[in-house]
């Protein structure tokens, strides 16, 4: 397809005003936003973005996971759609960007092309998905996994919170289970907008991140069973600990990371000990290990010395342990095709970009695996995300909004 003329460009003032009203709903303590998924905010931040796209004439559908899709119709209906989008939950202290502005990025698309007149033959769809956080309900990109066939609906509606919340019951409490069965809708390709979360972009001053490949990911949950008894009349010798067990391996894990370097990140970042009592030694442990790499070999063995060397100190301790997978997926790489139509549409808008691998995970990861896929980052202030410090700036965001719509605009064609 034709490429669109340098320029075509979105309306930065909108875009970002319209980030600024999202961020409204579900606000944090610290600036950030706290609008966790199945929430009454996430609701209301749904409500919001349903609001704005009828007002720029789409057709809103929403599937049984409660994952959104507003159309707007191309000169070809039976053309497959360019889909475009990301997430609006966001974590307990998230940033007020984090996902928000690939969906909002895409809502930009549309405003712009219906503020040009642009007609294309393909329609758009621009696509809110549930559950990308993995927050409240492991694993993460949850809804967009069950669209790619990588988990069943029975079973990711099954999961639940730490109040024991079920996934299946909190989506129909707010009232987003839609009609649409998941998964059932083809796509013509799908491009995700997305902040980078790291600092790489902003260290080597480049405005665009072409989006080469993504991370693989193991999320690892480990249970340590020991006795609970008086952290003051208990001999050290009679000890079975819970909580340094949990602590050796935590730093088991930095180590693992650290040996497997370049390339390979690893962290505990979710921890409980029970029963959680000043001076009761915790007779229970259990915590998440969120291990990394675009490196298959690399994450592999991270995760084969972990599990070897966690048996060795739960032995050691005396210790019960279990160790349950409850997130993976392997490295990806983007569509060729897609990721050409993004490198050439910030090269065409004057915008320094560098090729780059996402650190973190997306939905994207999963519908690259059925339909052709490629992501588009900015950069973020000090590459600080998950964080409710997290910072864009609006020229970063509206950088990242043109070349969305570029890439779309030249993927579903413009219409005679
Ligand atoms: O964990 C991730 O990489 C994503 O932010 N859910
Ligand atoms: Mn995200
Ligand atoms: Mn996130």
């Amino acid at each position: 397809m034709a490429a669109p003329g340098e320029n075509l460009r979105i309306n930065p003032d909108r875009l970002w005003d319209t980030l600024m009203d999202m961020a409204k709903v579900g606000p944090g303590v610290a600036g950030g936003n706290n609008r966790q998924t199945l929430t009454d905010e996430d609701s209301e931040g749904r409500h919001l973005f349903a609001g704005w796209c009828a007002k720029a004439g789409c057709k809103m559908g929403v599937d049984s996971m409660g994952n959104m899709f507003a159309r707007r119709e191309g000169t070809d209906p039976d053309a497959l759609p360019v889909y475009v989008g990301s997430h609006l939950d966001t974590q307990p202290t998230g940033g007020k960007y984090d996902g928000i502005l690939g969906v909002l990025g895409g809502l930009e698309v549309i405003r712009s092309l219906n503020d040009l007149g642009i007609k294309t033959k393909h329609p758009i769809v621009v696509t809110n998905w549930t559950n990308e956080e993995g927050t409240r309900f492991a694993p993460a990109m949850l809804a967009s996994g069950v669209f790619a066939g990588m988990h069943t609906e029975d079973w990711a509606k099954d999961r639940v919170d730490a109040d024991g919340k079920r996934f299946g019951d909190e989506l129909r409490r707010i009232g987003w289970e839609g009609d649409e069965k998941v998964g059932e809708r083809k796509m013509h390709a799908f491009f995700e907008l997305h902040i980078e979360q790291g600092p790489i972009l902003e260290a080597e001053n480049k405005q665009i991140g072409v989006v080469t490949h993504g991370q693989g990911l193991w999320w690892l949950e480990v249970t340590l069973t020991g006795k609970d008894a008086h952290t003051g009349s208990t001999p050290m010798n009679m000890r079975v600990n819970a909580g340094l067990g949990m602590a050796r391996i935590t730093e088991a894990v930095h180590r693992i990371a650290m040996d497997h370097q370049p390339a390979a990140v690893g962290a505990v970042g979710q921890a409980n000990v029970y029963p959680n009592s000043r001076n009761v030694i915790p007779g229970k442990a259990v915590f998440t290990i969120d291990f990394r790499s675009p490196d298959l070999a690399k994450l592999t063995s991270m995760r084969e010395k972990l599990e070897a060397e966690a048996a060795q100190i739960a032995a050691d301790l005396g210790l019960g342990i279990t160790i349950e997978p409850v997130g993976h997926f392997d490295p990806v790489t983007f569509d060729e095709g897609c990721v050409t139509a993004i490198r050439d549409a910030a090269e065409r808008l004057g915008y320094s970009h560098m090729d780059i691998v996402s650190g973190a995970g997306h939905d994207a990861c999963w519908i690259n695996r059925m339909y052709p896929t490629a992501m588009v980052m900015c950069p973020c202030v000090d590459g600080l995300s998950h964080n409710e410090a997290e910072e864009i700036s609006k020229e970063w965001a509206a950088a990242g909004a043109d070349v969305l719509l570029h890439a779309v605009v030249e993927t579903a064609g413009v219409a005679e």
